[in-house]
């Protein structure tokens, strides 16, 4: 079984389900209903926003889809080269800027 589980639906967990995909990240994803998953006391224990998706990991829930596709990355089990390294301060700017303005843009 996979060690995480993802909650959501739409364009933010699809971008994660892609970057699992491509780092070869095994992700299970459960069952979710938009509006009533999202607001049960469990799930918002986890995430108190209520938004999606969410990704639980043996260490703990992360929500923000950005920052679970940087998480899933760096526990890649080879090297993805989604996001550069050795990491300057530049490098890190330049992908916090790809993914602000670039990976997913609100329409
Ligand atoms: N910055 C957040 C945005 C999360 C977000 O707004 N998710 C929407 C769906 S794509 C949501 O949860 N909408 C339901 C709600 O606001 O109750 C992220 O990238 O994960």
């Amino acid at each position: 079984m996979a060690p995480y589980t993802l909650y959501g639906m739409g364009p933010r967990a699809l971008k994660v389900q892609l970057v699992a995909a491509f780092a070869n990240v095994e992700i299970q994803k459960a069952p979710f209903t938009m509006g009533i998953t999202n607001k049960t006391p469990w799930y918002l224990k986890m995430n108190p926003n209520g938004k999606f998706p969410l990704l639980v990991t043996p260490g703990g829930p992360i929500f923000e889809s950005n920052a679970i596709c940087r998480f899933i990355a760096t526990h890649s089990p080879q090297p993805t080269g989604i996001y550069p390294e050795p990491s300057s301060a530049e490098v890190r700017e330049q992908v916090r800027h790809v993914l602000k303005l670039e990976l997913y843009r609100e329409k």
